[in-house]
């Protein structure tokens, strides 16, 4: 696990925000449920790409369209883009970037990311808006964890050994707004681009 900090300047800040605000109008936000509890997700989430990462009562999976709206989801930003190629170490291009909104109050629970068939690729985040408590620990989920904290800018890589670690969100850190342009896309919030390989 790498954590990259401060690895978007304000330019290609600002350049993200402005493309996953026009995502986002075209794949509006929407809160996912639990698979068999059909529970509501604490985030919202959205996508980019061929392909997106969605969750039902039946499950979780990858699909080509928005669950509520049907249509096919937006492309992902020429940024994320260019950051997985610096960063990500692998050939294939991403086919999937969630896009995470967390909005002040909101969490995500510790989890593994294994829905995708190709585990040789690694998962590349970038956070934009407000600070997170990120927490990560081991392969076992009652293995020790410990947390860092993801700023505005800042690029995270599960690859390799780390690929599979069991990580999540405790909350945002409250801390005064951001200076820079294109974190205020986020609002008080903030939103985070997971770009994967199917
Ligand atoms: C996920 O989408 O699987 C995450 O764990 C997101 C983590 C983050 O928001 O930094």
């Amino acid at each position: 696990m790498i954590h990259y900090p401060g690895w978007l300047d304000a330019q290609a800040r600002l350049s993200l925000a402005t493309a996953l605000a026009a995502a986002l109008d075209s794949a509006p936000p929407y809160t996912p449920r639990m698979p068999r509890t059909g529970k509501p997700f604490s985030v919202r989430m959205t996508n980019c790409g061929p392909l997106g990462w969605v969750s039902g009562r039946d499950g979780y999976r990858y699909q080509p369209n928005h669950p509520e709206t049907g249509a096919r989801w937006p492309a992902i930003p020429e940024t994320a883009l260019e950051a997985w190629d610096a960063l990500g170490g692998y050939t294939a291009p991403p086919e999937a970037c969630l896009v995470n909104l967390y909005d002040p109050g909101t969490r995500m629970g510790l989890h593994q990311d294994r829905d995708e068939e190709d585990l040789a690729a690694p998962v590349v985040s970038l956070s934009l808006g407000a600070t997170a408590l990120f927490r990560y620990g081991g392969l076992k989920r009652s293995d020790p964890t410990r947390s860092i904290r993801l700023a505005s800018g800042d690029a995270l890589v599960m690859g390799g050994a780390s690929r599979l670690v069991h990580h999540g969100v405790d909350r945002l850190i409250d801390e005064p707004p951001q200076l820079f342009a294109g974190d205020r896309s986020a609002g008080d919030g903030r939103l985070d681009d997971v770009l994967r390989h199917f």
